[in-house]
């Protein structure tokens, strides 16, 4: 059995799998808003004094962890059976951490929570998360000390990004230029969390640290010239980069004597949520393409090699099962249907009627540009995908799903699982053992809604090339 958690922007979940018999045996969430009212978010973040600010409190995503894994067991769960652990973290989102970090991690008593006695080893109380945009200036400092976009494009993947880590942990270092001397360590959500379960302060691994314009896509290290420019002292603050796959550790005696989990259960890195979600749709090995239609739209793919996009829009992480992938973000893609959709004040069966249709209104227009740009940004990536997974609330939708089969001229299918990034994490859990091959696990637990295949429409392929 084997355990993927996923800590997202609003909820904490859990998911076990049986990595043998090909099933899922328990899935529990923590929703932050409604679970942890008294961190007052809205869900599951806040809004900072100063305009772009947004954070979320680490001690939520902590205290989350309790509250999960006691739930887990109240469910009936036998945490005594789980062979190994990983994770998923909403990307970017750092964590800062004064010097009592790993002693307070090597000697964490069960009798206590994990709150109260992670708490005095913050040096920032709040994280700021992936939705900031606080940092425009601190992104020009940064991409012209290194000689422009293009070139930290070229190193790390992405041109200075405001949401980033880089951009984020330079700001606070000159706004709090005393805490920032207090930090000893600057986690990411994602190696945050595995670290409390592995006891120690664990290594981040290449498919987060892809996300935080300060790692050397070629060397797989930290671009040593890029950390000194983005903050005094840094260097000696990241925790070393390692391959997703690696296995920090045992769990830490805490959850064994808390949980019941065997003391011999694996603690695997945990990486981002859309590195775990490329494992978790089955598409880890290139020649499929994912586009999860979620409130914000994301395009992605697992590439060979580390080819970043000239026009500066999209992004290069480490695929966490080796080599790369590439991420296109589209913001508030599905907000913009549901703004349409209640100003025509019809149902979304009436909208996907209209979608369905070639003749001209709002609806077609809409998705005609939508996913005409997406096609048009994504070109970079050089992929002409035989089949486009599918995935989020709006993959639901026949008629957008028949869109984006008649605009990129591949066939659509659409994956039943809504958890992508938990699976994954729990599949990247079960591959780090060395127990399970990848194609193995991508057999038994990814596959797509039985006759859910759209084909392309060769009419409206046809004026969609005009276009
Ligand atoms: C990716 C990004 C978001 C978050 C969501 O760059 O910012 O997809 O990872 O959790």
């Amino acid at each position: 059995m084997f355990l993927g958690l996923d800590c997202s922007t609003q909820s904490l979940s859990a998911l076990i799998i049986d990595a043998r018999e090909g099933s899922i045996l328990s899935e529990v969430s923590v929703n932050f808003e409604n679970d942890l009212p008294h961190y007052q978010t809205s869900s599951g973040f806040v809004h900072g004094d100063l305009p772009g600010e947004i954070f979320s409190d680490p001690l939520m995503w902590v205290e989350a962890l309790d509250l999960l894994l006691t739930r887990l067991v109240e469910s009936g769960a036998d945490l005594s059976t789980i062979e190994a652990i990983s994770g998923s973290g909403q990307q970017h989102a750092t964590v800062y951490l004064n010097d009592r970090f790993n002693a307070t991690l090597e000697n964490l008593q069960s009798a206590s929570c994990l709150k109260d006695q992670l708490a005095p080893c913050l040096s920032r109380p709040l994280s700021p998360i992936w939705m900031d945009s606080s940092t425009a200036q601190e992104c020009e400092e940064i991409a012209s000390a290194i000689g422009g976009n293009d070139e930290l494009c070229r190193r790390t993947g992405s041109t200075a990004t405001q949401r980033f880590s880089g951009a984020q942990i330079r700001r606070f270092s000159k706004l709090s230029p005393k805490a920032w001397q207090d930090t000893a360590h600057v986690h990411l959500n994602s190696s945050f969390l595995a670290s409390l379960l592995a006891g120690k302060s664990v290594s981040i691994d290449y498919g987060d640290g892809a996300g935080m314009n300060l790692m050397n896509l070629k060397s797989g290290d930290w671009d040593e010239e890029i950390v000194n420019i983005t903050a005094e002292g840094l260097a000696d603050k990241l925790p070393a980069l390692k391959p997703s796959s690696t296995i920090a550790g045992n769990i830490s005696p805490y959850f064994v004597e808390k949980y019941q989990f065997n003391p011999e259960a694996k603690v695997a890195l945990w990486s981002g949520d859309n590195p775990c979600s490329l494992v978790g749709m089955g598409a880890a090995s290139p020649g499929k393409m994912v586009i999860s239609l979620g409130t914000s739209y994301t395009l992605f793919a697992a590439m060979n090699q580390p080819v970043t996009d000239p026009s500066g829009f999209g992004h290069v992480f480490g695929n966490p099962c080796g080599g790369f992938m590439s991420l296109i973000c589209f913001s508030e893609g599905a907000l913009a249907l549901e703004k349409l959709r209640s100003e025509l004040d019809i149902t979304w069966n009436e909208f996907s009627d209209a979608a369905m249709s070639q003749e001209q209104s709002p609806i077609r227009s809409l998705l005609d540009k939508q996913f005409l740009n997406m096609k048009a940004r994504g070109e970079w990536m050089g992929q002409s995908p035989g089949t486009i997974y599918v995935t989020g609330g709006a993959s639901k939708n026949q008629g957008i799903c028949q869109t984006i089969a008649n605009i990129f001229e591949s066939n659509v299918q659409r994956m039943s699982t809504s958890s992508s990034a938990g699976l994954g994490a729990s599949m990247r859990a079960a591959h780090a053992t060395g127990d399970f091959s990848l194609d193995d696990l991508e057999k038994k637990f990814t596959v797509p809604d039985s006759e859910s295949t759209i084909a392309p429409d060769p009419e409206a392929v046809k004026i969609y090339q005009n276009l």
